[in-house]
C-alpha cells in the first residue's frame, strides 16, 4: 500500500502505531513478534525522521524562495548527543509516542537509552556548536552546520584500577537512523601536487594547482529540528571516499591489492576525531581533515550560491560563514584561491569579498592550544594556499608598516608567519586578518583577547573584536533533561519559557513563597534520588540522596583545577577525622570527565580522585559524612542525567583561563548554586543572579598577573597553611597510594617545584573558606532553596537563542 509510511495525523495514536509497525516490518525487516529493543528503537527513529523530513524539505524550499541570507557554521566538532528524545519534544509528539510504545509493552525512556550518542566533539567547543544549531532552527534562521562524519567520535572512557583506559566507540556499528547518506553529493578535494604559473592571453598571471592527490568528500545529512517543529535545518557531515584515480593508477599496472590499500589509506581521513583539546601537535592528518571538510563545504556553499546567476561581489550579502575556532580557517585562503584561480576575480575584490564573508570565534587563549602549522608541512600539503597566505601576509604587513611606520616589533608580532622557532603559520593571525568580526565567548575572555594575545590586532582593527557570551539550549538542558523542573516551571509561568528563557524571571517572586520552595525542593530531591539510583545500579556505589551533591563535571584539565577540588575534599576528610564534624554537612563530591589520551598530568588526577575515593570510602569514621564518586565516561547523556541533580556547581578554573564555560550555565538553570572563580562566564552569572546568590573565591586574573610578575612563591603557601601542607604531604607520601608511594610526585612537583602554573596553592585558602560558607548556607535549607530558585530565575540570558540572536545582529547581518 502507498501509505506505508504516511502519518495522517501525528496526534493520532493509532496512525503512529501503524507507522511504527510498518517501519519495523518494511525498513528493519523484523517480525514484531521477534524483535529486540534496538529494532524498536530504529523503527521509532525512522518514524520520527519521517515526521522531520517533510518539514525539512519545506524549510529548504522556504529559504530558496525567500532567497534568504544563509549562515554556515563550520566546525570540526558537533557534540550532539542522542537525538530521539530531543526530536520528539521539539516536534511535540513525546507523550503520543510514549503511549504508542506502552501499547506494545515498551518504555520510551528505556528505549531511548539504546541510541548511540553522536559524540563528534571533545567538549565545550563542540557542544556549543550543537546548541547553536538547535537555536538557529528554533529561531527559523537558515543556519547550516558543516563538519566531519567521523567513524569514531570521542573515545569511551573506562576506569580500570582507578586509571583511565580509552576505548574506541564505533557509534555507527548499527547504522545511524537519523542521517541520509548522499552518495551523489560528492566533491573532489585536492592535496599535495605543485603550482604552475601560466601567463594568460590578457597578460595577467594565472596559477594552476596540478598533479594533486585527490580524495572525494561524500555528504551525510542530519536533520536539525527547531522547537515547535516548524523549521528543520541541516547538518552536513563529510566522509572521505577514495577517488577513482587510485584505481586507474594501479589497476593499469595490474596491482589490485595496492590499489585497494591506497583507497583505504585515503578513506582514513575521516576515520577518527582528535580527542585532544589541550595541545596543538601539528599532525599532518589533522591538517588534512581541516582542509578536507573546508574544501568540500566551500564547494557546496558556492554551488548553492548559484554563481551562474550572480556576481561574486554579492556573496557577503547572501552568505555568512562562521569559523568555530581556527580549525576551519584554511577556508580563508581556500575562498581566495577559488576566486582568484578558478574565477579570475582580481585580488582586491576577492579579498574584500572574503573578509566580509568570514567571521571567527576564538575559544581559548592558552598558547599550547593555538594552532600553528610548520611552513614545510603546509607547503607539502597545500602549496597554493601557502602562496596565497604569503601574499595576504605581505599585503597586510605593508599596510601595517604604512600605518605604524618604524615599528618593526609590531610587524614581527602580527605576521602570519612566526619566524622564530622554525617558520610556522599562525592560524589565529590568519583568521583575524581574514574576518570582519572576531568574537570572544564571554566578556572577560574578549577583554583578555584584546589586551593580551591579540592586543596588536585590537589596535590595528579596533572594530573587529566583539564579545558574544556563549549560551546553552533550554530545550535539551532544561526541558528535556529535567522534566520535573520543566513541569513545575510550566505550571507556574506557562510554557513560553522554552523559546523565551528570560521569562524564567517571573520565578523570582516565587522564591519568597514557602509552598513554591517546597515544590522546588521536592523536584531537586527527586532528581538526586534518581541520580543516586543510577549510580547504585551502574557503579554499585551507594550515595546518600540527602547529602549535598557537589559536582565537577567537565574535561580533565590542569587549568580547570580538579586538583583544587580534591585538596578541599582531603582537607574536609582531615577535619572530619579530627572530630570537627559539627559544622559540616554530609557531602557527596562527584567528578566526571575525560583526559586527553596523552595528557599525563590530567590522567594522574583521575587516578588520584579514585585513590582518594577508595580511602575515604573505606574509612568508617566518615561514613555518611563524605563520599567521593568518579563517574566514568562523562558524555552528553551522562551530563543530562547529572545536571538536574546538582546542588553545588564547581566552576573553579584559574582566573583568565576558562574562556567561558557552559556547564556553569547548565547547572545554574537547573537550580544549582555556583562556587567559582571570577573567570569566563562565571562573571556574568554573578552579574545576573546577584552576588548574594553565588559563591565567589580566589584571585582575579589581574591579581594573578600581578602576583606572577612579583614572583610566585609556591612554598610560601605550603608553609603558611598547615592544612594545605598536610593535604599535600599526604598525597606525596603515599597516604592514598600505599602500594606506590611516589605515584603522585609529578602532581606535587608541578605545584611546589614547577611554579604552580594554575595557581592552585594561591587560591586554596579562599576556596576552603568559601566551602565553609557553603556548608553554613546548606544548613539553612530555606535560604539555600531561595537562592537556588533565584539562580534559575536569572539564568534566562544564558539561552543560546540570545547568543545566536546576537550573532545574527552583530556579525552575520541576518537580524531576526
Ligand atoms: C583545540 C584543539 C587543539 C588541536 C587539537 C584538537 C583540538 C580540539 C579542540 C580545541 C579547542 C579547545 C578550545 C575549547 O574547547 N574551548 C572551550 O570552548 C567553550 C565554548 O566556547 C568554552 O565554554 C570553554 O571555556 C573553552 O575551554
Amino acid at each position: 500500500p502507498e501509505d506505508i509510511y504516511e502519518i495522517t495525523n501525528p496526534k493520532d495514536i493509532s496512525s503512529l502505531k501503524r507507522a511504527l509497525v510498518n517501519r519495523l516490518i518494511y525498513s528493519i525487516g523484523k517480525d514484531p513478534v521477534e524483535t529486540q529493543e534496538r529494532d524498536w528503537f530504529f523503527a521509532l527513529a525512522y518514524v520520527v525522521r519521517d515526521l522531520l523530513t517533510l518539514r525539512w524539505m519545506e524549510s529548504m524550499r522556504r529559504y530558496y524562495l525567500q532567497d534568504a541570507k544563509r549562515v554556515y557554521y563550520l566546525s570540526m566538532e558537533f557534540l550532539i548527543g542522542r537525538a530521539l528524545g530531543n526530536s520528539l519534544l521539539n516536534i511535540g509528539c513525546y507523550d503520543e509516542f510514549k503511549l504508542v510504545l506502552e501499547d506494545v509493552g515498551l518504555d520510551l525512556e528505556e528505549l531511548a537509552e539504546t541510541e548511540e550518542e553522536a559524540a563528534l566533539g571533545n567538549g565545550g567547543l563542540g557542544r556549543l556548536a550543537a546548541c547553536y544549531l538547535d537555536s538557529l532552527a528554533t529561531l527559523r534562521l537558515p543556519g547550516f552546520g558543516y563538519g566531519i562524519h567521523y567513524d569514531y567520535g570521542m573515545f569511551s572512557q573506562r576506569i580500570e584500577d582507578g586509571y583511565q583506559i580509552e576505548h574506541p566507540e564505533n557509534w555507527l556499528r548499527y547504522g545511524n537512523p537519523w542521517e541520509f547518506p548522499r552518495p551523489d553529493v560528492l566533491y573532489r578535494v585536492q592535496f599535495r601536487g605543485h603550482v604552475v604559473e601560466c601567463p594568460n592571453a590578457d597578460g595577467k598571471r594565472r596559477y594552476r594547482w596540478i598533479d594533486t592527490e585527490d580524495v572525494m568528500a561524500m555528504a551525510y545529512d542530519i536533520p536539525v529540528p527547531g522547537y515547535g517543529g516548524e523549521t528543520v535545518n541541516n547538518l552536513r557531515l563529510w566522509a572521505a571516499k577514495a577517488s577513482r584515480d587510485f584505481e586507474l593508477k594501479y589497476f593499469n599496472e595490474g596491482n589490485y591489492i595496492k590499489a585497494v590499500e591506497e583507497k583505504t589509506q585515503s578513506e582514513n581521513l575521516s576515520k577518527v576525531l582528535y580527542p585532544d583539546d589541550t595541545t596543538q601537535m601539528g599532525r599532518e592528518l589533522r591538517l588534512k581533515q581541516e582542509y578536507f571538510f573546508v574544501s568540500a563545504s566551500l564547494q557546496d556553499i558556492l554551488k548553492k550560491f548559484r554563481i551562474d546567476q550572480r556576481d561574486f561581489s554579492d556573496l557577503p550579502q547572501e552568505v555568512a560563514i562562521q569559523l568555530n575556532d581556527t580549525h576551519p580557517s584554511v577556508a580563508i585562503p581556500e575562498l581566495m584561491r577559488i576566486l582568484l584561480d578558478e574565477h579570475q576575480v582580481p585580488w582586491d575584490d576577492a579579498w574584500a569579498i572574503t573578509v566580509r564573508t568570514f567571521s571567527y570565534t576564538n575559544h581559548t587563549l592558552l598558547p599550547e592550544a593555538l594552532e600553528v602549522w610548520s611552513v614545510r608541512l603546509f607547503e607539502e600539503l597545500l602549496p597554493r594556499h601557502l602562496q596565497i597566505i604569503y601574499e595576504i601576509n605581505h599585503r597586510f604587513l605593508t599596510e601595517v608598516g604604512e600605518r605604524f611606520p618604524g615599528d618593526m616589533g609590531l610587524i614581527q608580532r602580527v605576521s602570519i608567519i612566526d619566524e622564530e622557532r622554525g617558520k610556522r603559520v599562525r592560524m589565529a593571525h590568519l583568521a583575524i586578518i581574514g574576518s570582519h568580526k572576531v568574537n570572544g565567548v564571554a566578556a572577560l575572555h574578549t577583554r583578555l583577547m584584546r589586551t593580551t594575545i591579540f592586543r596588536d590586532f585590537a589596535r590595528i582593527f579596533p572594530d573587529r573584536f566583539v564579545s558574544i557570551t556563549n549560551g546553552i539550549t533550554p530545550r535539551r538542558w532544561l526541558n528535556q533533561a529535567n522534566r520535573g523542573l520543566a513541569k513545575l516551571i510550566t505550571e507556574t509561568i506557562g510554557p513560553g519559557w522554552v523559546t523565551d528563557l528570560e521569562r524564567l524571571r517571573q520565578l523570582a517572586a516565587m522564591a519568597d513563597e514557602a509552598e513554591f520552595r517546597a515544590r522546588f525542593r521536592a523536584v531537586k530531591s527527586a532528581n538526586k534520588q534518581h541520580l543516586a539510583s543510577l549510580i547504585a545500579k551502574r557503579l554499585n556505589i551507594g550515595i546518600d540522596p540527602a547529602s549535598l551533591f557537589d559536582v565537577q563535571i567537565k574535561r580533565m584539565h590542569e587549568y580547570k583545577r580538579q586538583l583544587l577540588n580534591l585538596l578541599h575534599v582531603i582537607t574536609r576528610y582531615n577535619r572530619l577525622r579530627a572530630g570537627l564534624s559539627q559544622d559540616m554537612v554530609p557531602r557527596t563530591v562527584i567528578f566526571g570527565g575525560k583526559a586527553a589520551p596523552g595528557y599525563h598530568a590530567a590522567k594522574l588526577v583521575i587516578k588520584l580522585i579514585n585513590d582518594v575515593s577508595k580511602v575515604i570510602g573505606r574509612d568508617s569514621t566518615v561514613a555518611g559524612l563524605l563520599k567521593v564518586v568518579f563517574v566514568p565516561d562523562y558524555n552528553v547523556s551522562r551530563a543530562m542525567e547529572i545536571m538536574p541533580a546538582v546542588e553545588l556547581s564547581e566552576q573553579i578554573s584559574t582566573a583568565g583561563m576558562e574562556a567561558s564555560g557552559t556547564g556553569n550555565m547548565k547547572m545554574a538553570v537547573n537550580g544549582a548554586i555556583t562556587i567559582g572563580t571570577l573567570d569566563g562566564a562565571n562573571i556574568e552569572i554573578r552579574e545576573k543572579v546577584g552576588e548574594k546568590n553565588i559563591f565567589i573565591f580566589g584571585h582575579t586574573a589581574e591579581q594573578l598577573d600581578e602576583m606572577r610578575r612579583g614572583g610566585y612563591d609556591a612554598w610560601r603557601f605550603y608553609y603558611d597553611n598547615e592544612e594545605l601542607k598536610l593535604a599535600l604531604d599526604m598525597i606525596s607520601t603515599g597516604y592514598f597510594s600505599p602500594d606506590e608511594q611516589d605515584r603522585f610526585k609529578p602532581l606535587i612537583d608541578s605545584l611546589l617545584r614547577e611554579g604552580d602554573r594554575f595557581a592552585i596553592l594561591a587560591d586554596y585558602e579562599s576556596y576552603i573558606a568559601c566551602q565553609e560558607e557553603v556548608d553554613r548556607l546548606y544548613l539553612d535549607s530555606e535560604t539555600w532553596t531561595r537562592k537556588a530558585i533565584l539562580n534559575v530565575a536569572h539564568s534566562g540570558w544564558f539561552s543560546s537563542d540570545r547568543a545566536v540572536r546576537e550573532y545574527a545582529e552583530r556579525i552575520w547581518n541576518t537580524p531576526i
